[in-house]
């Protein structure tokens, strides 16, 4: 044992302490922490300076009832938080997330990946994550717009333009951000770079509603390349149906890649011609339908039930972009024996520890959320800019400072990697390089 590695023993063991029904949270900090080592003998004064143990407790952390009528007239109550992870580079920047699975370990775990994603963009913006455990399925509009006016009259108290910029995630789109926008406004004035995603008309950019999905793909072509491949000619697989992983299908389809499946939570399509994504577009954004519904519309496609890891298909690369923790060992192995060569992750940690394991033993190409999906808040890092500018840059501007964020990032991670002896590793590279830029700026601004 050197005393890096005591250090950071103590630290896991601080955080499993503290938090031991914080499954999700220990997790995140677990993938990053056994990564890290080689930081720490590089750089004894990160320890005196206690750097991991003030980055995995969150610098503030609200929790707060959201109360509001439903159509029927009753009262619900469901539970909101905001967690303030870090902010040594920038104010906290995260998006909400709406979904009933939400806990304080989920908004934790996504607040600790977010401060070292949004350092990996080279933009500056620190760590944050918020949501409720509110169920938008089935919802009317109505009930929409009334859960986020009652979520932002108690979130206003906590953000603010050079505080903390919230955003979207799961079950936060352009229409939650632009209800919750407009009751920021009743409160507090027109302050147009309090959340970003907004539409175009009242503040937000082009290529944000793209932009996490494109930037996937810019970095997993970044990620063949370096490996003397490319997505021409691939058969790709997807899960998910939502913002993320649409606009990841279209831009592989743009790259030459056959995309072959789509998903939400109930089940998965199988379509070997490949998905059309303005029949998808028109289900999931239009009509908010289900996949079920997509295969009854496209006579090529055919719906299962279950999970699209557990499908026996033949491709080439995996891209997650619906959950945490959707891939286990299991799927794991049967995707590489399906011939695939690359996982890029769009979902925040959409892989168990144990499948990463066995992305590694099967020598896979991986690129972990935080680097491959930090297009979208790089784009939001962009809309802020230009809110502030009182300016819109035009969609090629936009896409090529996102595609060219996407590749300095996986150039940095590669770079990480091989200056700390992982070389090839670019989940440790991507922890390496995230890490060390926050790690800097919070000694140079004292202890
Ligand atoms: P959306 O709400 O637009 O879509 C989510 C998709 O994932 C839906 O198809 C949904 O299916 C599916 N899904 C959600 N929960 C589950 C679950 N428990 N099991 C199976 N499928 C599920 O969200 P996004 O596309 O925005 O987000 C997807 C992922 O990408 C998340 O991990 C998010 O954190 C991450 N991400 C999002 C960014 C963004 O800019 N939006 C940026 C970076 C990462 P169903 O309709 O059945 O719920
Ligand atoms: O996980 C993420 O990076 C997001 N949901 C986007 C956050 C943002 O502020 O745009």
């Amino acid at each position: 044992m050197t005393q890096a590695t005591d250090y950071i023993a103590s630290i896991q063991a601080t955080v499993e302490g503290r938090d031991p029904n914080q499954p999700e949270f220990q997790e995140a900090v677990g993938n990053f922490l056994h990564t890290i080592t080689p930081v720490f003998e590089a750089h004894p004064e990160y320890i005196k300076a206690n750097i991991l143990g003030r980055l995995t407790e969150p610098e503030r952390a609200v929790q707060f009832q959201v109360a509001w009528q439903d159509d029927q007239g009753h009262m619900q109550v469901n539970r909101g938080f905001r967690v303030q992870f870090n902010s040594a580079i920038g104010p906290y920047k995260g998006g909400l997330r709406f979904h009933p699975s939400v806990t304080l370990s989920i908004v934790k775990f996504l607040g600790f990946e977010q401060i070292f994603k949004n350092s990996l963009t080279g933009l500056p913006i620190g760590g944050g994550k918020g949501g409720a455990d509110f169920d938008p399925k089935g919802k009317s509009d109505a009930e929409i717009m009334r859960f986020c006016q009652s979520f932002m009259i108690e979130l206003q108290r906590h953000i603010g333009l050079d505080l903390d910029v919230p955003a979207g995630d799961i079950g936060v789109g352009g229409r939650e951000i632009g209800y919750l926008y407009g009751m920021y406004k009743r409160l507090r004035g027109a302050e147009r770079g309090i959340l970003t995603g907004k539409g175009l008309s009242y503040g937000g950019s082009l290529v944000r509603p793209e932009a996490t999905g494109y930037g996937l793909i810019y970095y997993t072509e970044a990620m063949l390349k370096e490996n003397g491949q490319t997505l021409a000619g691939k058969t790709v697989v997807v899960s998910g149906a939502g913002n993320v992983a649409t606009y990841a299908i279209q831009k592989a389809q743009e790259y030459g890649a056959k995309v072959i499946t789509a998903s939400d939570s109930n089940g998965y399509v199988v379509d070997e011609t490949g998905i059309d994504v303005a029949t998808l577009r028109e289900i999931k954004e239009v009509k908010r339908g289900r996949m079920r519904d997509y295969a009854a519309a496209v006579p090529t496609a055919t719906y299962y039930e279950g999970s699209v890891w557990d499908a026996d298909l033949k491709y080439d690369v995996a891209l997650p972009c619906a959950t945490q923790n959707e891939i286990d060992a299991a799927q794991a192995k049967r995707l590489a024996a399906a011939g695939v060569i690359a996982v890029a992750e769009g979902a925040n940690m959409p892989s168990t520890p144990e499948a990463i394991a066995e992305y590694a033993a099967a020598g896979l190409f991986y690129g972990p959320a935080k680097a491959a999906n930090a297009g979208g808040v790089a784009v939001s890092a962009l809309e802020m800019s230009q809110d502030s500018r009182r300016m819109s840059d035009s969609f090629a501007v936009v896409d090529g400072q996102l595609k060219a964020i996407m590749e300095n990032l996986f150039a940095e991670s590669v770079a990480a990697a091989k200056e700390y002896g992982v070389a090839g590793d670019y989940m440790a590279g991507a922890n390496i390089a995230g890490f060390t830029k926050v790690a800097s700026a919070m000694l140079a601004q004292g202890w």
